[in-house]
């Protein structure tokens, strides 16, 4: 009450339910800051190694649930609210869902966040506090419309805002050289633009509350000094204006997964964060050391993909310009500090920028990056003898077209590891983009399979299904996933069958009703949920799901009188907004689903859902609801995935390709408990290598899927735009099926099929279910943290102390 009178400025009659929100989490915070200062005086005095996540994205979802129960005090607050008349869901639900994130890699970075605090490992998470998030998405006429998201709009009651912490990033400028006091060539960065980056931190409260970790997120800020030609020449505006427009550089986030745009804002972007992160941790460093021999021992700083790359030549640039190193001093000190986590193997997504823009905005960078080179090549050269091949594929410039930087490749390089996110992602690795590099460094590609939180992912997002299992082996699952395998022998337990299954119902009923919030649609609780949540895109396959829908529909139609087993297919993500092939996939769906939906000649057996702007939210809804987990990628192509591991620990069976970390959930959970099909990643490869796949002699040999696709290409979804859909049977047909869609369709219906009479036996699915729940505890992030402390990063558990100053 104290807090909405004196912190949000309202009494309770004039409350609203944002009011409250701001007010219950202004209340948590308040519990939280001392630990938080605990932590940190604690890392600070046993001078610890701490690591460094820096990553563009991070996709944290709402927090309130979070905090309190991390903080373990859901009950306490649900009490107090109820005291006010007040409802906790009504309370939650005012949040914004922080959207810092594009999808698996950003919500990766905020599992691992959730992890470090968890077990006291000293982690601080690095990124950019975009005033604008992931776009929300809203569907008009069926396609896919962009509003801006603008989470900060009512402010933000987690953040604390550090007006001191404040770094100068320069861009563009030239380069000057000089002798040093040794007499030694010398570079210094002249004539440049500058901007402030200024820091905002929020509490990463881990499970237990023992350990609070900070997520450091940084907003620009224009510089005071001005440019006085500007001013003397009285364009006093001219220059205020140009302060204003170099605040742009936090504005939004990229909404790309998968591709690179080559803009040079995003340049920017990642070159702002990088820098003022590294400046943050010399900084943090040097309170402790003069010479920088032992940043390595103390700071482990892992690249979340190349989007931080340009930070190999920073701290080179750190160390050689600003701390006077010598050249191979510093790059020593960089490679035992830098790691790199690779999650992608798509050509389109591999950073690669202009010479001639980083020579530009970067100009020191760019010779830093040509020096780190030459030295490089000028080493391997001996060795490669006259493979001229070999050297230029290894050369951190692509010289083939316009001059590009490969940012894999200096990330490779700089790195004393890089891992992969899957064992098979990391097998590909090796044989594919980093087949070179591996060969000239073969002990630095590991790999680290994901995992998911199973705070978020399966207390907070289930509680029906974790009170369950905590009746039954104890809590300790909670902060030790792999307790979960207690649960293995429920499986052969008739009454907790019974359970697992009310509480999956309860899921379920919980999902139809948003769904009908959502979309109008009324679905049926018991038919199979089939879910696909996920971007979109065509190497993801939404494509498949819905030719199968397709002709799950002919097959019901033309047999009236079978019985069915009802399904509901359930899809959900966004489309990157210039992605033209997945927002007409998305409309498809949409006009799939109007057709379907309204065909009184299949009754409720079979519903298609397209729900909007699927968010970490909407996740937490979806996934404890969801019997079926579309993994359906094709093979080779998804590094990892970690919503087949959520929808799987919730209790989904998975339909899936041998792809990503697909392959290790099938050892883990059974190969009888998952519907696995379609080619294996060598089969994909030996069939696009021979060049003999004929997507039209499969079509002409498989009627259902003849006559799926006619019904597209004639338009019976798309009645007031017959063409509509030429583009997506085009690229099936003529365009010669890339991803495969039709090479697979025939194995996916068997192992649909396979799926939908298991569901007749309720019994024996709900076995295989619980099998799964139990079987997926190696995936939690914990574990993943774990590996990544002790093979890469070297850090270790420290314990708060909390009986000094200011605990309460
Ligand atoms: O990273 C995803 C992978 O597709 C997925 O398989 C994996 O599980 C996950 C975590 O390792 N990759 C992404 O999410 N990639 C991006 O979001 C992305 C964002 C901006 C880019 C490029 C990729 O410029």
């Amino acid at each position: 009450m104290e807090w909405l009178v004196y912190s949000v400025g309202k009494d309770a009659r004039a409350a609203t339910r944002r009011d409250w929100f701001h007010t219950v989490a202004l209340a948590v915070r308040d519990r939280v800051v001392d630990r938080w200062m605990d932590t940190t005086r604690s890392y600070y005095h046993e001078d610890a190694k701490r690591v460094y996540y820096l990553s563009l994205e991070f996709l944290i979802g709402r927090l309130l649930t979070n905090s309190l129960s991390n903080l373990g005090i859901m009950d306490e607050c649900r009490q107090a609210l109820d005291r006010l008349g007040l409802s906790m869901e009504d309370v939650v639900d005012a949040e914004p869902d922080a959207a810092l994130g594009n999808g698996g890699l950003g919500r990766l970075a905020a599992c691992f966040l959730d992890s470090m605090a968890s077990q006291g490992l000293p982690g601080y998470g690095y990124g950019i506090r975009y005033e604008f998030g992931l776009f929300e998405q809203r569907f008009e006429n069926g396609w896919q419309v962009e509003y801006p998201e603008q989470w900060l709009q009512f402010g933000n009651p987690w953040e604390f805002a550090r007006p001191e912490v404040l770094y100068p990033v320069q861009f563009y400028g030239r380069v000057e050289e000089f002798r040093d006091s040794v007499g030694e060539r010398a570079y210094r960065w002249v004539d440049a633009d500058r901007v402030l980056a200024m820091a905002y931190d929020t509490p990463v409260v881990g499970y237990g509350g023992e350990t609070i970790n900070t997520l450091r997120l940084w907003s620009a800020r224009a510089t005071r000094d001005f440019n006085f030609g500007h001013f003397n020449d009285g364009a006093y505006m001219k220059a205020v204006e140009q302060k204003i427009l170099s605040e742009n550089l936090s504005r939004v986030l990229y909404p790309n997964d998968a591709t690179e745009t080559g803009k040079e804002l995003r340049l920017k972007q990642e070159y702002f964060f990088t820098s003022a992160s590294l400046q943050d941790i010399l900084r943090r460093y040097l309170q402790h050391h003069t010479s920088f021999d032992n940043l390595p021992n103390k700071a482990a700083i892992q690249l979340n993909d190349t989007h931080p790359a340009i930070g190999i030549a920073e701290l080179m640039r750190l160390l050689v310009d600003q701390h006077a190193l010598r050249w191979d001093n510093a790059w020593e000190i960089t490679r035992a500090t830098f790691a790199y986590t690779n999650h992608t193997l798509l050509p389109e997504a591999l950073e690669a920028w202009p010479v001639r823009m980083i020579e530009r905005v970067l100009p020191r960078h760019m010779q830093i990056i040509y020096e780190i080179n030459a030295k490089f090549l000028n080493r391997t050269k001996a060795k490669a003898a006259g493979d001229n091949a070999r050297l230029s594929r290894l050369s951190l410039i692509d010289e083939r077209g316009e001059r590009r930087v490969r940012m894999g490749n200096l990330a490779f390089l700089g790195s004393h590891h890089v891992n992969g996110v899957s064992a098979l992602h990391t097998d590909l690795m090796k044989q594919t983009v980093f087949h070179d590099f591996h060969e000239e460094f073969p002990d630095r590609i590991n790999n680290k399979t994901n995992g998911i939180t199973p705070r978020r992912w399966l207390k907070q997002a289930n509680p029906a299904l974790s009170e369950l299992i905590t009746t039954r082996i104890g809590q300790g699952w909670i902060s030790d996933l792999s307790q979960i395998s207690a649960l293995s022998e429920k499986a052969e337990d008739v009454v907790f069958r019974e359970e697992f299954r009310r509480a999956k119902r309860k899921n379920k009923k919980r999902l139809a009703a948003y769904i009908a919030r959502q979309t109008g649609e009324e679905v049926l609780v018991d038919s199979i949920f089939d879910v696909q949540v996920k971007r979109m895109h065509e190497y993801k396959r939404q494509l498949l799901n819905v030719l199968h829908t397709i002709a799950l529909y002919n097959e019901m139609r033309d047999n009236p009188t079978v019985s069915w087993v009802p399904v509901t297919k359930i899809f959900a993500g966004k489309a990157a907004p210039s992605y033209h092939m997945a927002k007409l996939i998305i409309k498809l769906i949409n006009d799939v689903a109007k057709v379907v939906n309204h065909d009184p000649s299949v009754h409720d057996n079979l519903k298609v859902v397209l729900l909007p702007n699927y968010n970490v939210t909407a996740a937490e809804i979806i996934i404890p609801a969801a019997d079926l987990s579309e993994q359906i990628s094709t093979a080779g192509m998804e590094a990892s995935g970690t919503g087949n591991m959520k929808l799987a620990l919730n209790g989904a069976l998975t339909i899936g390709t041998l792809d990503g970390a697909n392959v290790e959930i099938r050892e883990h959970v059974g190969a009888d408990n998952i519907f696995i099909f379609g080619m294996t990643a060598d089969e994909v490869n030996d069939l696009r290598a021979s060049g003999g796949f004929n997507p039209r002699e499969v079509i002409a040999s498989n009627p259902s899927l003849k006559r799926a696709l006619d019904m597209i290409s004639t338009g019976a979804f798309s009645p007031d735009d017959r063409n509509r859909y030429h583009p997506i049977v085009q690229a099936l047909t003529d365009g010669g099926d890339h991803f495969l869609v039709t090479a697979d369709f025939a194995d996916y219906c068997r192992a649909q099929d396979a799926a939908m009479q298991l569901y007749r036996d309720q019994e024996e699915w709900t076995r295989k279910a619980i099998l799964n729940t139990a079987n997926m505890g190696w995936f939690s992030s914990d574990r993943t943290v774990n590996e990544y402390a002790e093979e890469i990063w070297d850090v270790h558990p420290v314990h708060p102390n909390h009986d000094g100053e200011g605990f309460r």
